[in-house]
């Protein structure tokens, strides 16, 4: 996982040159797409792709597509109409560096740039065929299918207390699957298309990919209580005073908890059938995202 980090942020360096004449718009955008993260997406992606018979390289620019997508989404989340956030990533957000004009374009000049990148794999002998099904499974997850609705969803329920929201728990699970899963599901999916996956072996990887999506946002909401607790005091952590709702407030830490687990073994369940030796880094990979600490 360290080796295919750090080829991923080689490869994302490259994709943004800081070429004449320098824009701002490029210094922003290295700005928040090298700025740190987990690249639990392009990992994601690549392991797919190594996991049907393919090679890391070949999926390499559709790594950094979910990567540029997802940093396309944090500027937009951070931004004061949406979320209003200063820091990610321990830094100061793109909007207070660059303004939210820059912000804003350095958010659509990512996506553009992701799809610029997946259609790129043909040169690397990916037939267009697949690189279509990719594009087609990228514009699913992020539009009304997947994390525009999520969003929508999460600022719509923003401030309503547990008894107000009635739907409670199926209105969490889809902002999450939206939210959050979506993308990573892309992710994984995207790599078994590159890697010339069978239609079986792509939807096992999906399902697999929706547990540890939804995983990921069931730990992350777990941390932020953590997190909160320990800030408690100095400033009350962000969610607890917006009312957001999260799978702490709605079932309990140590059901959140279980659930993660939960989650953890279906993941597991959907790999069933894979080579067992070349499954290792899907298992790690889950493994890494239940038991993460940031
Ligand atoms: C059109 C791209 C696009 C987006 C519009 C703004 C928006 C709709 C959606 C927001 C989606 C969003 C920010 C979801 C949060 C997902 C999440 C759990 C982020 C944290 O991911 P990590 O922990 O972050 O992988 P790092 O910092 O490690 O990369």
């Amino acid at each position: 996982m360290t080796s295919k980090a750090k080829s991923v942020n080689k490869a994302l360096d490259e994709a943004v040159p800081l070429c004449e004449p320098v824009l701002r718009i490029r210094e922003a955008m290295r700005y928040t797409l090298l700025s740190g993260g987990k690249r639990v997406r392009p990992m994601l992606c690549l392991a797919a792709c190594e996991l049907v018979g393919g090679q890391e390289s070949t999926a390499m620019p559709a790594a950094c597509a979910d990567e540029m997508i997802h940093a396309s989404s944090l500027i937009q989340d951070d931004l004061p109409c949406m979320d209003d956030d200063s820091f990610r990533r321990g830094k100061s957000t793109n909007h207070i560096v660059f303004g939210e004009v820059i912000a804003v374009l350095t958010a659509d000049a990512l996506i553009a740039l992701a799809v610029k990148k997946l259609a790129t794999s043909t040169s690397l002998g990916v037939p267009p065929e697949r690189v279509l099904r990719a594009v087609l499974e990228m514009a699913k997850a992020v539009g009304t299918e997947g994390l525009v609705a999520g969003q929508e969803a999460d600022l719509a329920g923003e401030g309503m207390s547990l008894e107000e929201n009635e739907a409670g728990l199926e209105h969490l699970e889809f902002i999450h699957i939206h939210k959050t899963a979506a993308l990573l599901e892309a992710a994984a999916v995207i790599g078994a298309i590159i890697g010339g996956g069978s239609d079986e072996e792509i939807e096992r990887l999906r399902r697999y990919a929706r547990c540890i999506g939804l995983m990921f946002q069931v730990v992350d909401d777990v941390l932020d209580v953590k997190k909160s607790s320990e800030e408690l005091g100095k400033t009350a952590g962000k969610d607890l005073v917006a009312g957001k709702l999260t799978y702490p407030r709605v079932m309990g830490v140590e059901k959140s908890r279980e659930y993660a687990e939960k989650l953890n073994r279906e993941a597991r369940e959907h790999l069933q059938g894979f080579d067992s030796n070349k499954v290792s880094p899907m298992l790690s990979l889950a493994d890494y995202i239940v038991n993460r600490q940031n």
